[in-house]
């Protein structure tokens, strides 16, 4: 056993970079080229491999330092004889990416006047390297300086700057393409001077001076580099460019919570402006931010004023088991409880005659008999909140701070039981389909919820809910409406009452209703009506077509 002093290789001009990821720590046992910790520099950032195997005993840098070629990154623990520090370890310089991004561009003179083509300058062992971002597009006016590209190889990115102002007339590059140096990035118009400059000369800014194309180093690169391997104790690294980290950065995004949408889910800087919005209008949640949230109560936690939660010895009572919470019936816990304490909730019932409907059904499931379609009470009373949802439109909305989002789609949730818990798949379009159409997706639905087979696509778009303990039981209930929706029907089982007809009383099938609503959105007054108007719709289905 050895220790060795694991050390920053030479990384070309890359000096004082701060340190902007740590991805091992202390007790990790790491392999030889194995990345330890990503640097950054304005422009472009990388990755620094191991150059030996071993276990780490302890970093010698953390988040925020600066460091250079020599700077000690961890001590090693490591077998054998190959344990010695080496000097120069052979397996490192692969690693580095030479060009600093603000190395100058060097640029060719096109014939027309004023115009200058922008290639890509000497970026030292990158070549064949992909374009992953764009920053500019034909018209955009440029500055010296300004990135125009981000090019990405295995162990890093860099952003290749422009060498010239001007507007760019027609970009030479798409995204995936591969460059190296000489490769045409765009084409420039009414660059000042630029069609005279010489071409290698350095751009006259006081960025110049360390704007020299970088010490490429000098060994050939030994072997294809190992793919990326993320800290296993911070998960997958996020990917994104220097100037989205930095961007990140600047607003306090941690970036390891932001879902990518580039290629290979690359974060590009529309996802953390996304993740922002999110964030500010209440739709995400940051971890931290989670950590604190109310929904922790269960756990042990406390809301502001309230009592906490009782800590009970159950086991002194009686004899107990404790089995985990089902991973739905954590999420779906978390957000029903949200749902309860942020929701003003209200709930009218009602009952609806469906003694003519039922007898449709009945009549409906003997012709479809053999078709294998089981025509449901459940379809009918999605298409009859299809129709009252037309009748009330603020019904079919969603409040986004102080304003409220009018949906003219109809996508209707049902609430499906199933062994790991509740699931609410979605009929999307309801208003486009028929009765028998919805009665075959909602079962074919329903069994994948039970399979636990349901993708997110199938249980999210929701416009309002029904949750039906029809085929259970029981009479009224007040169920908790499905956020962002501001409105849930419930409902249970059908029972032949008394109904006074104006002469006598007859039998009728009446079926329980339960509307919970959002008041901060629907007032008392539009709730009534609204049942009103589901129960007549119920009482004689061909008001569905008015
Ligand atoms: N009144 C009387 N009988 C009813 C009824 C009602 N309102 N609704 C359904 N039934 C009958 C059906 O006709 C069927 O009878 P047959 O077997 O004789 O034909 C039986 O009850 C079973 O129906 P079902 O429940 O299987 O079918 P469905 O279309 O009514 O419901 C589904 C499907 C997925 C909604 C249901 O299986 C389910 O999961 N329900 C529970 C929903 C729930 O948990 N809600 C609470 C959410 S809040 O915690």
């Amino acid at each position: 056993m050895a220790v060795v002093e694991v050390k920053v290789p030479d990384i070309g001009d890359f000096k004082d970079v701060a340190v902007i990821e740590v991805l091992v720590k202390p007790g990790d046992t790491i392999k030889a080229e194995q990345s330890l910790i990503t640097v950054e520099s304005d422009k472009a950032s990388m990755e620094i491999p191991s150059s030996h195997a071993g276990g780490v005993r302890e970093l010698k840098v953390a988040l925020g330092d600066t460091v250079s070629e020599g700077s000690v990154v961890l001590l090693l623990e490591t077998q054998g004889a190959a344990a010695a520090p080496r000097e120069a370890p052979a397996a490192v310089p692969a690693a580095v990416p030479a060009a600093p991004a603000s190395a100058p561009v060097v640029s060719a003179p096109t014939p027309a006047a004023g115009r200058v083509e922008v290639l890509v300058p000497d970026i030292g062992d990158f070549r064949d390297v992909a374009v992953i971002e764009i920053f500019v597009k034909p018209g955009d006016a440029i500055q010296v300086e300004q990135s125009l590209i981000t090019v990405e190889s295995d162990k890093a990115s860099m952003e290749i700057p422009s060498s010239h102002a001007g507007v760019v007339k027609e970009l030479k590059v798409k995204l995936g393409d591969k460059v190296s140096q000489g490769s045409p990035i765009a084409v420039l118009e009414g660059a000042a001077g630029a069609a005279t400059a010489p071409p290698a000369a350095p751009v006259a800014t006081p960025a110049a001076a360390e704007a020299q194309p970088p010490a490429v180093p000098s060994a050939p690169v030994p072997a294809p580099m190992p793919p990326h391997q993320p800290a296993a104790a911070k998960g997958t690294l996020p990917h994104a460019s220097p100037s989205v980290r930095k961007f990140a950065r600047e607003l306090g995004v941690p970036l390891d919570e932001v879902t990518g949408s580039g290629s290979k889910g690359r974060i590009t800087q529309e996802d953390v402006q996304r993740f922002v919005k999110g964030v500010m209008s209440g739709a995400t949640q940051t971890e931290a931010q989670k950590a604190k949230a109310p929904t922790q109560v269960a756990a042990g936690g406390a809301l502001p004023g309230l009592l906490p939660w009782p800590q009970v010895d159950y086991a002194k009572f009686g004899e107990v088991e404790r089995t985990d919470l089902s991973r739905i019936k954590k999420i779906s816990g978390a957000n029903l409880h949200r749902n309860w304490v942020m929701i003003p909730h209200v709930t009218n019932h009602d009952d609806a005659d469906i003694t003519e409907l039922e007898a449709f059904r009945v009549q409906l499931n003997k012709e479809y008999d053999k078709s294998g379609i089981k025509v449901t009470m459940l379809a009918f009373l999605i298409k009859a909140s299809v129709a009252a949802l037309k009748r009330f439109p603020e019904f079919n909305a969603s409040l986004d701070g102080d304003q409220l989002v009018l949906k003219k789609y109809f996508h209707i949730g049902f609430a499906a039981d199933t062994p790991n818990g509740l699931v609410v798949p979605v009929i999307k379009d309801a208003d486009k389909k028929g009765i028998l159409a919805i009665s075959l997706e909602m079962s074919e639905l329903a069994k994948k919820a039970r399979e636990g087979k349901l993708g997110p696509a199938e249980m999210t778009g929701g416009c309002f809910s029904i949750s039906s303990l029809g085929g259970i039981g029981g009479r009224y209930f007040t169920p908790i409406i499905n956020a962002p929706e501001v409105a849930i029907m419930g409902v249970c089982r059908s029972s032949t009452e008394p109904r006074w007809d104006g002469k006598q009383f007859t039998p009728r099938l009446i079926l329980p209703l339960s509307l919970s609503w959002d008041h901060r959105v629907i007032d008392g007054a539009a709730a009534a009506r609204f049942n009103a108007y589901f129960v007549q719709i119920l009482a004689d289905f061909r008001r569905v077509m008015l």
